[in-house]
């Protein structure tokens, strides 16, 4: 079962797919019933079989299943992105995206959750809490400013991007990707996880590998485990491109990583055994990835410049990690 368990979005979609084909062998089963209510509580010879009562109830069964019928069919796979100020969240997002949607920068960036999803039209638009109003976004400075700019949005609060499915495969099959404001910035942990997190189907920590797992993004993990049974963790060493300025270190850094990784998702989380956490761990440059995808969009040629030493293996690492999320 390595693979299911290394796959997420495969092991959902399988399941949704077992869950749908029962679900409509139920839907098929209630159909049946009902005709057969119909026909008999309306016959006066077999007025004694069925009577309207009975008609009534299995017509609301039916009305239950097309409520069911529809949740199950607005499933979507939840991947949540969680970290310190700054590791790289939006721009992971981002790259995933293949454009600059969501708002990335130095110092607090985000401070709402943002939960991207595909929408079957071409353009993008952002729906706040609460509110039917689809507003339009063009570009990510418009985003931008509409979320500094809607004075009734609280910090904590979620906004729904939608986004093209034109322009992101991996939206095509019912992937939701959730930004975060850094778990260091926030007095609410609590609440944030009852809010944001119980739903998430996998957890991706995006770590500054520029320094070390810090108590905060550790404490966030610890929490989210106390609520969830062995919750879906991935951890993302951003920022590797830092790496290549001290090429000499590199090997040992990456060592040291991984070992600290492994044992917070082994030893402290107990969430997988280690054969399991080497398929978790992963040192990427969001930021090399986005400017490389920009690039080819435009009909550039990827590097649009000097690449850093390493870029082809932090690429090709950052793939292996989305590959996660495709179905074949
Ligand atoms: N060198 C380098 N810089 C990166 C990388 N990823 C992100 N950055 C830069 O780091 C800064 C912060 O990135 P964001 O994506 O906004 O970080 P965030 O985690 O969303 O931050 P908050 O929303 O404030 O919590 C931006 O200036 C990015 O360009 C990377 O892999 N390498
Ligand atoms: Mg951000």
């Amino acid at each position: 079962m390595e693979e299911t368990s290394v796959s997420p979005l495969k092991h959902f979609v399988q399941a949704k797919k077992a869950i749908t084909s029962i679900f409509d062998q139920l839907v098929g089963y209630i159909g049946d019933g009902v005709t057969f209510v119909e026909d008999t509580s309306q016959n006066l010879e077999l007025k004694n079989i069925t009577n309207e009562y009975d008609l009534k109830e299995i017509q609301s069964f039916k009305k239950n299943l097309a409520g069911i019928g529809e949740v199950l069919s607005r499933r979507h796979m939840k991947v949540a992105f969680f970290g310190r100020t700054s590791s790289g969240k939006s721009t992971v997002i981002n790259s995933m995206l293949w454009d600059r949607v969501l708002p990335s920068g130095i110092g607090h960036t985000t401070n709402c959750f943002l939960s991207v999803e595909g929408t079957d039209g071409d353009k993008a638009y952002l729906m706040t809490e609460g509110s039917e109003e689809k507003k339009s976004v063009k570009t990510v400075n418009q985003l931008a400013h509409a979320l500094h700019m809607d004075k009734d949005l609280e910090v904590g609060c979620l906004v729904h991007v939608f986004w093209p499915k034109t322009k992101c495969a991996l939206l095509r099959d019912d992937l939701v990707l959730v930004d975060s404001p850094g778990t260091d910035v926030t007095t609410e942990l609590d609440s944030w996880i009852d809010k944001f997190c119980l739903d998430a189907d996998v957890f991706v920590l995006v770590a500054n590998s520029e320094s070390t797992l810090m108590n905060t993004e550790k404490h966030f993990f610890h929490k989210v485990n106390e609520k969830l049974s062995k919750p879906n963790i991935f951890i993302l060493n951003n920022r590797w491109d830092a790496s290549a300025s001290e090429p000499e270190y590199m090997e040992d850094v990456r060592k040291q990583h991984t070992e600290r990784c492994q044992s917070f998702l082994v030893d402290e989380l107990k969430v997988v055994n280690s054969t399991e956490a080497q398929n978790r761990i992963f040192f990427v440059s969001a930021k090399e990835v986005l400017n490389a995808r920009m690039h080819k969009a435009q009909g550039m040629p990827e590097a649009g410049g000097a690449l850093a030493e390493g870029f082809q293996t932090r690429f090709l690492e950052f793939q292996r990690f989305e590959k996660l999320f495709e179905v074949q």
